[in-house]
């Protein structure tokens, strides 16, 4: 190879390599990121397609450029060149691939890691700072760093600090609604609201078939699956309305499975747990104000009834008060 040949491959590589980094970073295929979490998704996502681009790039130009340089001539009837074995060649279209599928696997291993239980699986791997390196993403890198100090700093002081512990939620999935319970109240919504800032672990179960829990803006997704507990963790970073959507078919209504997810400030989750919990007070004492009217109601029946048998209001009071159906 003379040195000019050598010099364009070298100038066309730069220009594909500059061009893939370019599109990986601003490819603008996702939603808004909403959670601190996401920035970990979307770095996987943005290397992949950094690769994917360069990997297309690269092939498209040699394809093309082998169509026009070795097209056949006119009056050209001569067979091509018999070319086989180039160990070299060989050697570097195993090497990279074997490379490159293990870094990716290790790091979506490790994404996959941060997103199911709160912390990476193979913690100093390296793997966010290769991207940090490949991409020179130096606020999303510093991002993560702290992101993952919190996440050590808040396992070990569990048990000091409440505040740094998660918000559990509990959330069931059915045929064809989203059920969420906040543990230590009672109350129960078919809308999720969480408080912007707060670390929260959603607890995922199924009451009948597998379902699948999606919040595109959080890039959390997770099945539920009956009989098996599941969960994932998050922080919310972004005040607004996302949509929480079934993305594992699950019968008929599949499609209208969706329920609202609400990041609210601190304030106005204290605020919405309060006016949940007066609403579940007032039903709940209008239903004890019906409970009670039917109970004397009945007793009084009873009353007249048993006084023929001699048995007094007293007795008849004494006993457990069941709720007549
Ligand atoms: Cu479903």
């Amino acid at each position: 190879m003379n040195k000019s040949r050598i010099f364009s491959i070298a100038v066309g590589l730069s220009l594909i390599i500059i061009a893939s980094l370019w599109y990986g970073q601003n490819n603008g295929l996702l939603p808004e990121a909403a959670a601190t979490e996401a920035i970990l998704y979307d770095n996987l996502f943005n290397s992949l397609l950094t690769i994917a681009a360069a990997i297309f790039l690269i092939v498209q130009t040699i394809l093309i450029y082998s169509m026009i340089k070795f097209r056949r001539r006119a009056g050209d009837d001569t067979d091509g060149i018999p070319i086989h074995d180039n160990f070299l060649l060989e050697i570097i279209w195993t090497a990279v691939p074997t490379v490159l599928v293990i870094w990716v696997g290790i790091y979506s291993f490790d994404v996959y890691g941060v997103m199911q239980n709160g912390r990476p699986m193979s913690m100093g791997m390296g793997m966010p700072a290769m991207t940090h390196n490949h991409l020179g993403m130096e606020a999303a890198h510093a991002d993560m760093m702290n992101q993952m100090d919190q996440m050590e700093n808040s396992e070990l002081n569990t048990a000091v600090a409440s505040a740094s512990e998660p918000l559990n939620i509990d959330v069931q999935g059915m045929q064809f609604a989203w059920i969420f319970s906040y543990p230590g109240t009672e109350i129960q919504t078919a809308e999720l609201h969480v408080p912007i800032g707060r670390e929260i672990k959603l607890n995922l179960s199924a009451l009948d078939v597998i379902h699948a829990f999606w919040v595109p803006q959080f890039r959390l997704k997770q099945d539920t699956i009956p009989g098996m507990a599941t969960s994932i963790q998050f922080t919310p970073n972004k005040l607004g309305e996302y949509p929480i959507v079934c993305a594992e078919l699950c019968g008929s209504y599949h499609g209208g499975m969706r329920a609202q997810l609400f990041v609210d400030t601190p304030e106005d989750y204290e605020a919405w747990l309060v006016q949940e919990q007066e609403d579940l007070a007032s039903s709940n004492s209008k239903n004890a104000i019906a409970s009670t009217e039917i109970l004397s109601q009945h007793q009084q029946l009873l009353a007249a009834q048993t006084q023929k048998m001699g048995i007094s209001p007293e007795t008849l009071k004494s006993l457990p008060r069941t709720m007549p159906n």
